[in-house]
């Protein structure tokens, strides 16, 4: 096995020399943040290569979820998956919403949206959905529920970078996206994020939203918070950007070693996608189910032996943890599918200059027990 270590992820980094020209015109300029003109490229750039045009940048994805929330004045109860990084629900507390879990697709594992209907009270104002490891929601199905109800829609497009369908991208739906550019992103910037605006008045409200409500030097016209991305921060995107063809291309290759490999291993299922035209293979979850000789946990800690870290994303459920297991809406009979999925999931490493080498032998090994 490798002599190092082998993590879920390791972040995408172009080389160090062509960052080093951005450091310099910031170091000139002393502008450093405040959305300078690196934070302006980016969002114009970024609206270039996804083929979108109002997108306001953001220190980090949650920061971006809670604004989210915020510029649509979202309030008391909202629908959400218990599927997902704890940050999707926590956005909804930190703006005093109560989350209310539906379970979700055995196949896509995104929120069923033949069990929104019934989980729908007259408090509701809201779905939070997520393209879960990047995997289109049923957006369509997920409209027409909103819109028979008068609900907006929010997706937590975190892991759904790039992501297509037939139309183009998969960050056009709802009312508002937002995506995160953490360092275990397809696109990092460090810490990062964004929102998805439908049009410019929208990206006015948001971007004043992420500046304490300013709006001109002696203005202030709402409760604002500082979600602002910095200058350094976005000039590493803009050569980031560079290179992201590139880094898809070679995390496809990988997705496609570990599919050939895998089939036919008994008990091991490779998730599909959710039927996107272009995929941006950000994860790489298997299920593992009882027709595996041993359990997920006992895999997981076989690979964790020879250095190999895969992740139990998303395990455990939102709905379990302290501050979520009280309410109605988390109670395990509520949420079979989630359940089961969280404990069948193993993330496997995939990150763009993963050797194949390494791939074969992670298979080896799940293949071999
Ligand atoms: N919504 C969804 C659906 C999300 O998945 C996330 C974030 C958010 C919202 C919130 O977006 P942000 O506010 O984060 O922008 C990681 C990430 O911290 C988190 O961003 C991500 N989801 C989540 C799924 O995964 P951890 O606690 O698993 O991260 P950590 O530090 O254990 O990293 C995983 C592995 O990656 C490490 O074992 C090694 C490698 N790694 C990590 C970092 C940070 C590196 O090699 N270098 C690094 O700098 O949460």
């Amino acid at each position: 096995m490798s002599d190092k270590p082998v993590f879920v992820t390791k972040p995408h980094l172009p080389p160090l020399a062509e960052f080093i020209p951005y450091l310099e015109k910031i170091w000139e300029s002393r502008i450093l943040t405040n959305c300078g003109a690196f934070h302006q490229q980016l969002e114009d750039e970024l609206g270039k290569y996804l083929g979108l045009e109002h997108i306001a940048l953001f220190t980090n994805g949650t920061i971006a979820l809670v604004t989210a929330l915020q510029a649509l004045r979202i309030s008391g109860e909202v629908v959400t998956t218990p599927y997902s990084f704890v940050a999707t629900s926590h956005s909804l507390l930190w703006n005093g919403i109560k989350p209310v879990f539906v379970d979700i697709d055995r196949n896509t594992l995104n929120l069923d949206p033949a069990r929104i209907e019934a989980a729908i009270t007259p408090q509701t104002t809201a779905i939070l959905a997520v393209h879960c490891y990047g995997h289109p929601c049923d957006v369509e199905a997920i409209q027409i529920v909103a819109d028979s109800y008068n609900l907006k829609v929010i997706y937590d497009a975190a892991h759904a970078f790039g992501v297509e369908d037939a139309q183009g991208s998969i960050l056009r739906h709802g009312d508002l996206s937002a995506l995160s550019f953490h360092a275990t992103k397809v696109f990092n910037t460090f810490e990062g994020g964004a929102i998805v605006c439908p049009d410019a008045k929208s990206k006015v409200r948001i971007d004043q939203l992420k500046n304490f409500g300013h709006a001109g030097e002696v203005t202030v016209v709402a409760p604002g918070i500082n979600g602002k991305m910095s200058e350094f921060n976005a000039a590493l995107g803009l050569v980031q950007l560079k290179h992201l063809d590139r880094a898809l291309a070679q995390r496809k290759r990988i997705d496609a070693a570990y599919r050939e490999r895998l089939e036919g291993v008994k008990g091991i299922r490779c998730l599909n996608g959710a039927g996107e035209k272009v995929a941006n293979y950000a994860y790489f979850p298997i299920l593992v189910d009882s027709g595996y000789p041993i359990s997920r946990d006992g895999l997981y800690d076989k690979l964790k032996e020879v250095g190999i870290h895969p992740r139990r994303y998303f395990f455990p459920l939102i709905s379990d943890f302290p501050m979520y297991r009280g309410l109605p809406s988390a109670r395990r009979e509520n949420l079979p599918v989630a359940a089961q999925a969280a404990q069948q999931v193993l993330c496997l490493p995939i990150y763009p200059d993963l050797e194949l080498s390494i791939v074969e032998e992670i298979v080896q090994l799940i293949s071999s027990q």
